[in-house]
């Protein structure tokens, strides 16, 4: 029996039925990895937690929620599915359409989606569709045609994307043992967000746990349309993944922050990159820009003297940062992060040289 995954390992948290076909590439069950040298480097008196999405099938926690968006329009007849993206959605929704047996089309912000993700839709045999715009607009676009036409909306707009996301907060409560008192997310879109925190609600009223985390969500600065209470027509920012100016799940993503007493702050694309370099380079986790902004906001608070709140010593003693994509979605800016080698001539003694000795 393969593994399963997060449908018919959460059954019964979800609206699923006998009828609905199962689209699956077992997706979920991602690692939830102690960062001891996180700990030692903040000294937070904690426990830090990565939860590392780049572990899912197409390399993002996207899988999660098209399982069941895909699922779903599946049992409805649909037969194509669309999203606007910034890359990991269009990477998702692809996978999820082959295996399906449906069309897929996508709509991606010219010159601004990682390389990676663009193989990924093409390779799927996704309709790419490049616009000359940003998400925001892609996004308002791919709604007013999947209003008119049979083909079924998979951005986290669909309801259907939130539920299967929300089985990572299951997953990470269930490797616990108890939800973390603290809960570390990017934030771009805020379907995620609001998908973890409807998560921790479920499983707290299903009796699995009996606290609740702080939602401390973070956008790239030069996208931080929550942050700063206004649409962002142009955002710039590194991480390509969040680059969003008008998040869809933005109300949602305030009632997740209000709600559990966290906050929704933003980062630097310079404290991005430290984090992005520290994961890398000194606990052996490569990741995604975008996803590096929940480690960035937890170097950020460490930094500002969040933790010695007496509100986080004692029963706030895990804290869990998701990861959301993987490092391999992005090669190029991990190449323009560090120098590349120059070729020598093939010579032993040029290679000892090169290596100190
Ligand atoms: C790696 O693929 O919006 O706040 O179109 O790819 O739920 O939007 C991606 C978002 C964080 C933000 N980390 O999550 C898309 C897209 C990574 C991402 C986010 C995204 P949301």
């Amino acid at each position: 029996m393969s593994i399963k995954g997060v449908i018919e390992r959460y059954r019964g948290y979800l609206p699923v039925s006998e009828k609905t076909p199962v689209v699956t590439l077992c997706e979920g069950n991602t690692a939830l990895i102690r960062a001891k040298v996180l700990e030692d480097k903040l000294k937070v008196d904690a426990e830090i937690f990565l939860k590392y999405e780049g572990q899912n099938p197409t390399g993002s926690f996207k899988d999660r929620g098209m399982t069941m968006a895909v699922s779903k329009a599946k049992e409805d007849g649909i037969e194509a599915v669309m999203c606007a993206s910034t890359g990991n959605t269009s990477a998702s929704a692809s996978a999820y359409a082959v295996r399906a047996g449906m069309k897929s089309f996508v709509v991606i912000p010219e010159g601004n989606i990682a390389l990676g993700k663009l193989a990924q839709a093409l390779i799927h045999g996704a309709c790419v569709i490049a616009i000359k715009g940003n998400f925001d607009k892609a996004l308002s676009l791919v709604k007013e045609i999947t209003d008119e036409y049979p083909v079924a909306l998979v951005n986290s707009l669909n309801p259907f994307r939130i539920e299967g996301q929300k089985t990572g907060a299951f997953e990470i409560c269930d490797d616990l043992g108890e939800a973390p008192g603290l809960h570390f997310i990017p934030v771009g879109n805020a379907g995620n967000i609001t998908a973890y925190w409807k998560g921790y609600k479920e499983y707290k009223e299903a009796g699995k746990i009996t606290n609740l985390p702080r939602m401390m969500g973070f956008q790239a600065a030069g996208a931080a349309p929550i942050v700063e209470r206004r649409i962002i027509e142009r955002p710039e920012t590194i991480a390509t993944a969040i680059r969003i100016g008008n998040p869809a799940s933005w109300k949602k993503a305030e009632a997740a922050r209000d709600e559990s007493g966290g906050v929704i702050d933003k980062v630097t694309d310079e404290e991005i990159i430290e984090a992005y370099k520290i994961l890398a380079g000194e606990v052996g986790v490569f990741v995604e820009p975008a996803s590096a902004a929940s480690v960035a906001g937890l170097i950020k608070l460490s930094k500002a003297g969040y933790f010695e709140e007496e509100g986080l010593k004692g029963k706030r003693k895990k804290i869990v940062c998701v990861l959301t994509g993987h490092g391999l979605k992005d090669p190029e800016r991990a190449i323009k992060c560090v120098s590349s080698p120059e070729a020598v001539e093939a010579k032993k003694e040029n290679i000892l040289k090169l290596m100190g000795y």
